[in-house]
């Protein structure tokens, strides 16, 4: 019979008579507890249900057989050393288990522990789209010479795309079929086809002289193959004021491509038409492949086309009024991703806009 099987029995049943006996009796069931709790492997848990589970364990084994059937002699003192045992159990029971807590806590902060000496996590910040250097490099040189950059909205109205530009209600360049109109509205809204609403908005606001450069994002109704769109982008200048001549204008624009393509590259004009300008012109660059002397890509002129400009047409100025009598101006319209491709080799449009990284690498 083993000391913890006597909490089977009553008190009378084992024997004991005495005070001595039954603090004896539970000496030893303190040393029985205290050895189990011991144990390197003790599961604590296992010990406190072995002691304390409310039906089967040892301390309501010993209220029931031990205490409840004491002889009158004996029952306050079974009742105080079972109290005492009681407490001693509890405490060393709930110490145990917030020593195991507390270990576990300090194993996982250990696992945690940020070691400071490792190498940071590097994050590739990116670089800035080859599209966004272009437009930084057409600002910087006009602004060197002296313009300001001005931005506006993108939906705007057919006044500002169209009528104020001097493009009649019936010009083929208003067909749907050509701009996206924006269904829905009282109002007839569109998706800007070029940069020239704000340099409208902009005379109509501010007195002579006016020299701006408007970037940012153009549609047109158009489907997407490998070299359009139905969204490009866009800078174009307007340069107003009392005394401005072709010369400045044709010195604007060779200043223009010698410092955006390099200073052995030609510039020449052609003659062109757009309703805004009166003459107009294309602009012309020596073939950046060949040098002018023929190839595939210039196919054989020499000559490539970079962008359409001209002396604004007196028309225009009719509409935010200004004096066409006392005014003149140049002003000139050019495809940033054009340029771009033109400059950097890109062969194809959707190449700027896929944002695979083996292609925006190329270009740090
Ligand atoms: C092109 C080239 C051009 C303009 C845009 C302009 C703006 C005002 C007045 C006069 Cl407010 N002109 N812009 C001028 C010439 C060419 O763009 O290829 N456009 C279709």
């Amino acid at each position: 019979m083993t000391t913890t099987d006597s909490t089977k029995q009553t008190l009378a049943q084992l024997g004991v008579n005495s005070l001595e006996e039954v603090s004896s009796r539970f000496q030893q069931l303190r040393g029985v507890f205290d050895f189990a709790i011991s144990e390197p492997n003790a599961d604590w848990k296992s010990v406190r249900d072995t002691w304390l589970s409310r039906k089967s364990g040892l301390l309501s084994l010993i209220t029931d057989n031990w205490l409840k059937p004491a002889s009158p002699e004996l029952k306050r003192a079974v009742g105080q050393e079972l109290n005492k045992l009681k407490a001693h159990v509890e405490s060393v029971l709930a110490e145990r288990e917030t020593a195991i807590e507390t270990a576990a806590e300090q194993s996982a902060a250990a696992r945690d522990k940020i070691d400071l000496s490792l190498p940071g996590i590097e994050r590739a910040i990116g670089t800035r789209h080859l599209i966004r250097q272009t437009f930084d490099e057409l600002q910087r040189i006009f602004l060197s010479i002296g313009f300001s950059v001005v931005e506006g909205p993108e939906i705007e109205t057919p006044y500002y795309n169209f009528e104020a530009l001097n493009i009649p209600e019936h010009h083929p360049a208003r067909d749907n079929m050509d701009t996206f109109y924006i269904e829905g509205t009282r109002a007839p809204y569109l998706l800007r086809t070029h940069t020239s609403p704000m340099q409208i908005r902009t005379m109509e606001k501010q007195p002579p002289p006016v020299r701006i450069i408007v970037p940012g994002k153009v549609y047109r109704r158009d489907n997407p193959d490998s070299t359009h769109g139905y969204m490009f982008h866009q800078i174009e200048g307007l340069a107003v004021d009392t005394d401005i001549t072709f010369c400045d204008f044709k010195g604007t624009v060779e200043y223009f491509v010698r410092e955006f393509l390099g200073p052995k590259v030609k510039t020449r004009l052609r003659p062109s038409f757009f309703p805004f300008t009166e003459p107009s012109a294309e602009v012309d660059a020596t073939c950046h492949v060949c040098g002018g002397t023929g190839c595939r890509v210039c196919k054989q002129s020499g000559w490539i086309e970079l962008f359409g400009a001209g002396m604004v047409n007196p028309a225009v100025y009719g509409f935010v009024n200004y004096d066409p009598e006392r005014l003149s101006g140049f002003a000139f319209g050019m495809g940033v991703d054009r340029l771009a491709m033109m400059k950097y080799g890109v062969p194809e449009v959707p190449l700027l806009f896929q944002n695979d990284v083996r292609f925006l690498r190329q270009f740090p």
